[in-house]
Formats: structure tokens, C-alpha cells, sequence
């Protein structure tokens, strides 16, 4: 007891000693940048768009002070995929974990980079990370990775609208004729390639890459092609999985997810090969009962390019539209670490998602409740009521608050009653994937053949008409969101809040900063307590 109470010490000690501080200075403004072409204001920082890349090492602190000098709307940066273990006040959503950072104000993040791999940073304020404001994270290794590679480079990946968010959500969510479809979600203007179109991706002959592929973009789904090269799987969502070789098989990723590649060039340097990246058209676009207008082009092209020179082909021809099937399945990848099914199952929650209307207009239900924004932070209001006050789920009002246990095995089975898929994402945690359906495979009526070892990550599509199952151990005292990452969708309320093991946040100190930009908010009727009841 006592050797591994020193050992814990130590542990923390050495963990503190090695990590540095990565510290950046943010002004958060309105800059002209036009990625295809069309020149537009798009929210970038420090006059710089597209927002830079984050490089750390595991165990550094990430410290972001953040001003926002957009003039004419609030923001909160959320750090996307990273754990945040007792440390949920550093989340970045708006009404959820802080109040809105309003136009001159200023407040600051410190996040430990406790975990290696891919990951993004983006606005959290409904509908604003399209217009711009967003960027990879890549987290090092401080040992070397149990694969090999030469060099690494990060693809990111983005549907790209010509016209500003407020104005797209003021046309999105009214009642019309496409009720209740969730709205009509606009078609996107462009396929960007690490923020940019016709994208050409210089490397160098025989040489082994550690792409970080990070898929930000609002709402279509992408699948990825590179022309006659294979494609190996390294991670997911950071999560280091057994190398998986795509083969003949199609790359797909839906916004919010993150996939770590390994790819070898060849030694003749002759010639330059596309990159396709088609959007999901297949089921979120026609699902919608649209058509495309004429000219309309889902895809867009980059290039590995070997040699200046040379010509830059045509992407290849593709049949994806027919070949569902035909897409790597990531609940079929395994995680490095062995990590067993989480079992036997303390806490099962089912949500069942409707698209539905509220008040004529458009909203999607869980469980026949839609998400209402409250006008305290959910996390303050977690905070600052006692601890047994905190386990009621009313306290929390219409935020489909799903409240669990500290410690619990807690197993989300979500039934998607809609005809069109959304990747869900969950704040705070990864979460092991027991199982998914294909389209139109049904809703929850027991368990298939599951893995031994499911998959495990931080987003996951579910198809139309279909379900998953997920579960996590509630390790991780905080409020989270657990939501469709399409911002079309977020707009339209399709979002629920795991409220885990409230009764132990009453300890936790939000930082003065964080609290001083309540004063004037929505929430101003509201005054933090001193300190816990
Ligand atoms: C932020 O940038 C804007 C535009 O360049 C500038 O006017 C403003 O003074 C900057 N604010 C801070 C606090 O750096
Ligand atoms: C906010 O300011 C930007 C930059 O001037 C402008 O393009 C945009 O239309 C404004 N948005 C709103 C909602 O007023
Ligand atoms: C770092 O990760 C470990 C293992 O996942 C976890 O136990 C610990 O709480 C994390 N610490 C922070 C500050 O996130
Ligand atoms: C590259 O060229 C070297 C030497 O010519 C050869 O040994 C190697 O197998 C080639 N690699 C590939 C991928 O063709
Ligand atoms: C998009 O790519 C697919 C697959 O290659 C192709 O079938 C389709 O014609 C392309 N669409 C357009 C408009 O180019
Ligand atoms: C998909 O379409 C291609 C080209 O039309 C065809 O060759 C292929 O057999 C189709 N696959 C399926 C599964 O229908
Ligand atoms: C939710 O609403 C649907 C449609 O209005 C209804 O059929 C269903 O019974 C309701 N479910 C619950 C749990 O109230
Ligand atoms: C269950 O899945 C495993 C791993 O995918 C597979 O090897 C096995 O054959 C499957 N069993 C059945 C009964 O389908
Ligand atoms: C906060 O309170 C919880 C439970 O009440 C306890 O487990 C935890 O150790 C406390 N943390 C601190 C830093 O006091
Ligand atoms: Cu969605």
C-alpha cells in the first residue's frame, strides 16, 4: 500500500517535471481569407487564417489566454478530444462549462496534454467553428511510436460555405416545408484540403509518413482516397490502434473524428497522384430528398506531389455511391492497448432521436425533450448547488440531462429514428464501441457478436435508422456534452448533457477570469456563491 502510494507520488512528480508550459497569446478577429477563391471574413487569430497548428509533447500544460476581438460575437474555444479530468471548467462550451466570452473580453485555458495523437481545437458558440475558427492539435510521443516513420504532416479536411453562419442558420431554422427533416441543411460551396482547394502535397520518394488526418468541417462526412497508394491506420481519435492496412477499402470520416495514417511513397518520382475527397452525399444529402443542382460538384482534389513538373491527373473515377459496404468499418479496428469490454454495465441510458419541430421550426428530441439552453452554465450550476442537490436531474432544466454515478460502468445506447446518419461526440471521455448498425439496421434489441476488445474513440457515426451502444467508466467528474457534431445540427438542438458525478465538483475552484466574464452575460441575474454550500 504504502510502495505504490510513493509510486503515485513519484509518478506525479516526475509527470510535473518533465512536462513544459506551451503557452499561446490569442486575439480572436475577423480576417479576410478566400480558400477557394471567394474572398470572405472568416474568424481567425492573431490576423492569421487558417488558425495555426498546436504542437506539444505528452505532459505538457497547454496555457491559451484568449481575447476575443471579434467585435460582434461571443466565443468559447473547446479542445476537442482531450479528457479534461477534473478539469471540466477548461472545456470551452458556452452554457455549458463557462459563460460566453464576450466581444472584449479576455479569459484563459490551461489544458494538460495527457494524451498523444490527434486532436482540434474550435469554437464551441453554436454554428461559429465553420466560419473559420479551428485547428489541429497535434500531441508528441516522448517515446518513439511502436510503428515506423520518417516524417509527419497533417490533412485536414472541410466542406467550405461561401456565406457567414448567422446569416446560413437565420435561412436553416424556420418552419417550411422541410420540417421535420431537421431543415434543409445549405450545400457547401467547396471541398477544402488543409483549409485550401487544389492542395498539393509535396513528399519525398520512399519515404514513410505519419499523416495526422483531422476532419473539421461542419457537416458532410468525407471518405478519402490517395491514388494507387495504400493507406495504413495507426490511430483513432488518438486512440493507438493495431495497424490496420485500408487495402481496396474507402477511408471515412465524419466531422469531429480524427485518423492517424502511415504512407509510403514510391521511389519514382516521375509522377503526381490525386487525393479525392468525396462528400457523403449517399446519406446525408440525398437522404434529405435534395437535388443537387445542376453542375453541383461533392467532390474535391488534392495532390501528392513528387515532381513539379509533371502533370497533376484527374482524381480517379470511384463508385462509391453503390458501395456502402465497402467502407472500412472503425468498429472492426483494435485498440493496441487490449483494453476488454467495460462489463458488467452499471448504468444503461437509451436516448431515442427524433427529428421533430418546436414551435413549427425545426429540432431534433431525445426522448421527446429537445435542449434548451439554460442561462447558467450547467456546471455552475452543478457546482455551487450541495451534493445531494446536484443527483437531481431536475435541477438542470430542459438540457436532457442524463446524471451518473461516480465510478459506474455506464453503457449510451442511442436508437436514431431519423433517415440520415450524425456523429456523435462525447465531452470528457473516449468511449469503447460495442456495436453499430449498417443503414437501416434497427434500433437496440440486444447485443450482436461484440468484440472482446471494441474499438474505442471520441466521435461515432450512427447510420440512418440504426443504433450504437457505447460505454465508459464514469472516472471523470465534469459536465459534458454528448452531441451531433454537425453544427447544422447543434443549431437545431440535437445535443444532451452527461451530467457524471456531480456530487463531486463542489470542491473544484473556476478560476477568477473565468467567472469575471459572467458579469454581463445572459446569465447576469446570476452570482457565484462564495464558495461550496
Ligand atoms: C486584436 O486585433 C485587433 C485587429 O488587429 C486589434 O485592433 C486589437 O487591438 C487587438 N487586441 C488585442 C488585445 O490584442
Ligand atoms: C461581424 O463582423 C464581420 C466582420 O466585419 C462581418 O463580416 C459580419 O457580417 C458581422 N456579423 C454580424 C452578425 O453582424
Ligand atoms: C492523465 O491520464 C491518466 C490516464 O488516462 C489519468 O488517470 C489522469 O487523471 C489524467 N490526468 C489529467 C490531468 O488529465
Ligand atoms: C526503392 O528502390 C530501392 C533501390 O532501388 C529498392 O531496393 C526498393 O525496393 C524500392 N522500393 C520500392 C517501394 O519500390
Ligand atoms: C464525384 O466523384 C465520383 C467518384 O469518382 C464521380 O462518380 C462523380 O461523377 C463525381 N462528381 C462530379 C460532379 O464530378
Ligand atoms: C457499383 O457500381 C459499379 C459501377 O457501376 C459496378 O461495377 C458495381 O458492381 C456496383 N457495386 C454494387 C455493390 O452494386
Ligand atoms: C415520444 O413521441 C413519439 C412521437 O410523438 C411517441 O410515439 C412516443 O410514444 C413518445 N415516447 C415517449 C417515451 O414518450
Ligand atoms: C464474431 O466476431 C469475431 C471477430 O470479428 C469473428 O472472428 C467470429 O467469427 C464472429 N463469430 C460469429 C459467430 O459470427
Ligand atoms: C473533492 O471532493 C471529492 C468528493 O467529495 C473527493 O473525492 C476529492 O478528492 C476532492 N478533491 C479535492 C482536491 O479536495
Ligand atoms: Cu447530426
Amino acid at each position: 500500500m504504502i510502495r505504490s502510494l510513493l509510486t503515485l507520488g513519484l509518478y506525479g512528480v516526475v509527470q510535473h517535471a518533465l512536462g513544459k508550459n506551451v503557452y499561446l497569446d490569442w486575439n480572436i478577429t475577423w480576417v479576410i481569407a478566400a480558400p477557394d477563391g471567394y474572398a470572405r471574413p472568416v474568424i481567425g487569430i492573431n490576423g492569421q487564417w487558417p488558425c495555426p497548428q498546436i504542437d506539444a509533447d505528452v505532459g505538457d500544460n497547454l496555457i491559451v489566454d484568449v481575447y476575443n476581438g471579434l467585435g460582434n460575437q461571443s466565443t468559447g474555444i473547446h479542445w476537442h478530444g482531450l479528457h479534461q479530468n477534473y478539469n471540466g471548467y477548461m472545456d470551452g462550451v458556452p452554457g455549458v462549462t463557462q459563460c460566453e466570452l464576450q466581444p472584449h473580453q479576455r479569459m484563459r485555458y490551461i489544458v494538460p496534454m495527457n494524451q498523444t495523437g490527434t486532436y482540434w481545437y474550435h469554437s464551441h458558440e453554436p454554428g461559429q467553428y465553420p466560419d473559420g475558427l479551428r485547428g489541429p492539435i497535434i500531441v508528441h510521443d516522448t517515446v518513439p511510436a511502436p510503428f515506423h516513420y520518417d516524417e509527419e504532416m497533417t490533412l485536414t479536411l472541410s466542406d467550405w460555405y461561401h456565406v457567414q453562419m448567422p446569416l446560413l442558420v437565420e435561412d436553416f431554422v424556420v418552419p417550411g416545408d422541410h420540417a421535420p427533416y431537421g431543415g434543409e441543411e445549405p450545400l457547401p460551396n467547396a471541398v477544402l484540403f488543409n483549409d485550401a482547394i487544389n492542395t498539393k502535397i509535396k513528399v519525398k520518394p520512399d519515404t514513410t509518413y505519419l499523416i495526422h488526418v483531422v476532419c473539421m468541417g461542419n457537416w458532410a462526412g468525407h471518405a478519402l482516397v490517395i491514388d494507387d497508394h495504400d493507406m495504413t491506420i495507426v490511430r483513432a481519435d488518438g486512440i493507438e490502434v493495431e495497424p490496420h492496412p485500408l487495402g481496396p477499402q474507402y477511408l471515412r470520416m465524419t466531422v469531429g473524428q480524427r485518423i492517424d495514417l502511415l504512407l509510403t511513397t514510391k521511389n519514382d518520382t516521375s509522377k503526381n497522384y490525386a487525393i479525392w475527397d468525396g462528400l457523403d452525399i449517399d446519406e446525408m444529402f440525398v437522404q434529405e430528398a435534395r437535388s443537387m443542382p445542376e453542375g453541383y460538384n461533392p467532390n474535391g482534389t488534392a495532390w501528392l506531389m513528387y515532381n513539379e513538373d509533371m502533370p497533376f491527373p484527374p482524381a480517379p473515377e470511384i463508385h462509391i455511391n453503390n458501395a456502402s459496404l465497402d467502407f472500412l468499418d472503425d468498429v472492426t479496428l483494435i485498440p493496441r492497448d487490449h483494453l476488454p469490454l467495460i462489463d458488467p454495465i452499471q448504468h444503461q441510458l437509451i436516448l431515442d432521436v427524433y427529428s421533430t419541430t418546436v414551435d413549427g421550426k425545426p429540432a431534433y428530441s431525445i426522448n421527446n425533450m429537445t435542449y434548451t439552453a439554460p442561462d447558467v452554465p450547467t456546471l455552475y450550476t452543478a457546482m455551487y448547488s450541495n451534493e445531494d442537490e446536484s443527483m437531481d436531474p431536475s435541477l438542470y432544466g430542459d438540457v436532457n440531462p442524463f446524471v451518473v454515478n461516480y465510478g459506474d460502468v455506464v453503457e449510451i445506447i442511442l436508437n436514431n429514428h431519423h433517415d440520415n446518419l450524425h456523429p456523435w461526440h462525447l465531452h470528457g471521455h473516449d468511449f469503447q464501441v460495442v456495436q453499430r448498425t449498417y443503414p437501416y439496421g434497427g434500433y437496440f434489441n440486444g447485443y450482436g457478436n461484440i468484440s472482446a476488445t471494441p474499438m474505442r474513440r471520441d466521435t461515432i457515426m450512427v447510420e440512418p435508422e440504426g443504433h450504437f451502444v457505447i460505454r465508459f467508466r464514469a472516472m471523470n467528474p465534469g459536465i459534458w456534452m454528448f452531441h451531433c457534431h454537425v453544427e447544422w445540427h447543434v443549431e437545431v438542438r440535437l445535443m444532451a448533457i452527461l451530467i457524471e458525478a456531480p456530487d463531486q465538483l463542489q470542491n473544484l475552484t473556476i478560476p477568477d477570469d473565468h467567472l469575471a466574464i459572467c458579469g454581463n452575460n445572459k446569465a447576469s441575474n446570476w452570482a457565484p456563491l462564495p464558495g461550496p454550500l
